[in-house]
């Protein structure tokens, strides 16, 4: 006897920024609002999330891809249906400022996430001196970075868990699911895009 099982949706989040910028810390205060001792991630760690997203329940992926320069090499192998980028950065490394908007820039140039939401936090809030908002979105230029897509910064502490869940509402707030409308006309427009590009070549 059949009957319709609704699935529920599911959305994978990509979780990048340099090493040390606090995602792991981030991810296991999320999964499971503890304090983690962390090492640097060689691979990746994953989580998945319960959220309510237009009153459904929904399950959010979460992809931790380790930061160190050798590791960047493999972020592009975790972009495929990825629906929102969490860039961490550590506010009080201001050394690497510089570095970590490179890092943003080339991930964000990539075909697979054109569109997708960013969502920047600046992390280690509770550390004094440590870069603000405005700092933030000005050093990493954002409103030209970002014009074709939705943005945001939230300041957070992945350590004491200040802005934590404000940060993974936000990213429920900002993702598309695979169902809505939206998400269709923009996979109909991904693939058109993609046919147009393979044409020229
Ligand atoms: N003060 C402070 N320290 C933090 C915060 N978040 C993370 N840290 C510390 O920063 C260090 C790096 O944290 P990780 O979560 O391992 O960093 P990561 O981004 O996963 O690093 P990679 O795995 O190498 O890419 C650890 O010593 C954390 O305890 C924060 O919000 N405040
Ligand atoms: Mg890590």
């Amino acid at each position: 006897m059949g009957h319709l099982v609704s699935k529920q949706p599911e959305v994978q989040v990509l979780l990048l920024g340099l090493d040390n910028a606090g995602k792991s810390t981030l991810l296991y205060k999320l999964k499971h609002g503890a304090d983690v001792t962390t090492v640097p991630t060689i691979g990746f760690n994953v989580e998945m999330l319960e959220a309510r997203k237009n009153r459904k329940s929904i399950s959010v992926t979460i992809w931790d891809v380790g930061g160190q320069a050798l590791m960047r090499q493999h972020w592009s192998d975790f972009q495929q249906n990825t629906a929102a980028v969490v860039f961490v950065v550590d506010s009080t490394d201001r050394e690497r400022l510089d570095e970590a908007r490179r890092e943003l820039e080339n991930t964000l140039r990539s075909e697979q996430l054109r569109g997708r939401p960013l969502i920047l936090l600046a992390n280690k809030q509770d550390v004094s001196g440590a870069l603000t908002v405005t700092e933030m979105k000005d050093s990493f230029n954002l409103r030209k970075t970002c014009f074709d897509r939705d943005w945001f910064v939230q300041p957070c502490s992945a350590s004491t868990g200040f802005g934590v869940q404000e940060a993974f509402r936000r990213v429920v707030h900002m993702v598309r699911l695979p169902s809505e409308a939206g998400a269709v006309k923009e996979n109909i427009k991904d693939t058109v895009h993609y046919l147009r590009s393979n044409s020229r070549q």
